[in-house]
């Protein structure tokens, strides 16, 4: 994982820069605009349940549309692409049990705000270049409301897709998933929200209401006149890019924002919501805090860090302590570079909330429950020029066969065979997951001879990565090995790489979920 921060930090700038002038974060002042608090969604009337028709469902219209906003207090409107005009989207609030309907409305333009590449798999000239597809991420949803990368919907039409919610408290997101163009409709502004709560997390008294907060981290390049920049190749024909790193950081849709908070604990809901960049986060006065939950909701206790690492997609609950602190400012930094400040109020309040020693029970899945082991290798294709061209899943292109074909109710070990020199953040659609360790292998016997050995001891995951999981960093040169009950739903679902440029060339696969016998 340094290694991956390590080349992230080093990335060369990107040679299109001579094409626009790109903005200098370092001349922007930091901390002048307050942190925005997405708008919570509101329902627009009910519909009845598709289980039960005596039981009315909450009915939801989210438009997606064009919208100038303002990134930065001395910066110029910036053109992007919002649900319900926002970006973050509004945030969704909803219980586990309760299912909820939402048509997602695509009223964009025509014509897209960054460069496609008709040469990537689903991203035809052919096809229009305004298309949306909305996938909740981490939701246990039936297949025909997931969000199937291929099951696009041009500007004036939209989909309505049902959300059962049976599942535990967590921070789930969503997010564009359009094939071969789901990097440019997230850069240009289509992720939001959508949260799960539930008793058990009720009954533990943490920080909630105001002083609960999310924070969603991407970065973004922007050109001097404040609008998005996303780099091209130097091949007309195929202007696709191996990673996207922006310069400038954002939390919740403002460049270096300030949050006045009160002396006390507050609990903050991290999503890294990034094309690529993976983010050790961490308190500028190098004071601990601890972290709470994970992807797929509470972990089994607090773990007390320093900092924690997030990839694209992962989630971290935190809950960080100001009572110590009245009167100072403290920043949220990426490695050294800040990302946001909180202004500690000089007052006095009281804090009835709690951090429980207890948190969500969880039960380890038993390997010995797994009725199969997949070896998926994780590899990368370069050109003459070394290049990155292609990025694939166990040597297969997005139309082939599915391969993965797990069955309803039973327990699959996946081993993640990274042959690459990056972390790809995997994530599965429909299920939660648990780490169950990493090891070093000997990739030159794997890639001459397809035998894998391994030359390094099992490495358990990290105290933070023993909860449930929807995303996993599959670290290079690594196998990462996750359990897996597939549960819910049969049909057809997808896995993917979420370094959404891998995404987009061919790192992603559909698998299905069958039934027994
Ligand atoms: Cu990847």
């Amino acid at each position: 994982m340094s290694l991956a921060l390590a080349m992230q930090m080093s990335s060369p700038a990107p040679r299109a820069s001579r094409a626009a002038p790109i903005l200098d974060p370092k001349s922007l002042a930091p901390f002048v605009d307050p942190l925005p608090i997405p708008a919570v969604a509101r329902s627009h009337g009910s519909r009845p349940s598709p289980t039960d028709p005596n039981l009315q469902l909450p009915y939801y219209r989210i438009e997606m549309r064009q919208i100038d906003l303002k990134l930065h207090r001395d910066v110029g409107q910036t053109r992007l692409w919002g649900y319900d005009s926002l970006v973050p989207g509004p945030t969704f609030e909803t219980r586990a049990g309760n299912g909820l309907f939402v048509e997602w409305v695509n009223m964009l333009p025509r014509t897209h705000l960054l460069p496609i590449d008709h040469s990537l798999h689903g991203a035809e000239a052919s096809k229009p270049d305004v298309r949306a597809v909305v996938h909740v991420h981490g939701a246990k949803a039936p297949p025909d409301s997931d969000g199937y990368p291929e099951s696009w919907f041009e500007p004036g039409k939209s989909a309505v897709y049902f959300y059962p919610n049976s599942q535990e408290a967590a921070m789930l997101w969503y997010h564009d998933h359009a094939m071969g163009i789901s990097r440019l409709n997230s850069i240009a502004g289509l992720s939001g929200l959508f949260f799960i709560r539930d008793e058990l997390e009720d009954s533990l008294g943490l920080p909630g209401g105001k002083y609960e907060i999310p924070l969603v981290i991407y970065d973004r390049m922007l050109t001097a006149a404040g609008e998005l920049f996303y780099p091209v190749s130097e091949k007309p024909d195929s202007p696709w890019v191996a990673d996207f790193f922006g310069n400038v950081i954002l939390v919740n849709g403002k460049v270096l924002p300030y949050l006045d908070v009160e002396p006390r604990k507050y609990r903050l809901r991290i999503l890294n919501a990034s094309n690529a960049r993976l983010y050790r986060l961490s308190r500028s006065d190098g004071q601990r805090f601890h972290q709470i939950g994970s992807d797929q909701g509470l972990l089994e206790a607090p773990v007390e860090l320093e900092s924690v690492l997030l990839a694209p997609a992962e989630r971290a609950d935190l809950v960080i302590d100001f009572a110590a602190h009245r009167g100072e400012k403290i920043s949220l930094r990426n490695d050294t570079v800040d990302v946001m400040q909180f202004r500690v109020l000089d007052i006095r309040t009281d804090d009835a909330s709690s951090l429980p020693p207890k948190l969500r029970p969880i039960t380890r899945i038993a390997e010995a429950a797994a009725v199969k082991t997949r070896m998926l290798s994780l590899a990368e294709y370069s050109d003459r020029a070394g290049e990155s061209m292609l990025m694939l899943l166990n040597g297969t292109y997005w139309h082939m066969p599915v391969s993965e074909r797990p069955v309803i109710d039973t327990v699959e070990i996946w081993s993640l065979i990274n042959l690459t020199d990056d972390t790809h953040p995997i994530h599965l659609h429909l299920v939660r997951f648990q780490v169950l360790d990493r090891r070093r292998f000997d990739r030159f016997a794997y890639q001459t001879s397809g035998v894998l050995r391994y030359t390094g001891d099992a490495i358990p995951p990290e105290p933070n990565e023993l909860g449930w999981k929807d995303t996993v960093r599959a670290e290079p040169h690594m196998v990462t090995r996750i359990i897996i009950r597939f549960e819910g739903f049969t049909g057809r679902y997808v896995w993917h790489c979420h370094n959404l440029e891998h995404e987009d060339n061919e790192m992603m696969r559909p698998y299905e979920v069958v039934s027994a016998g």
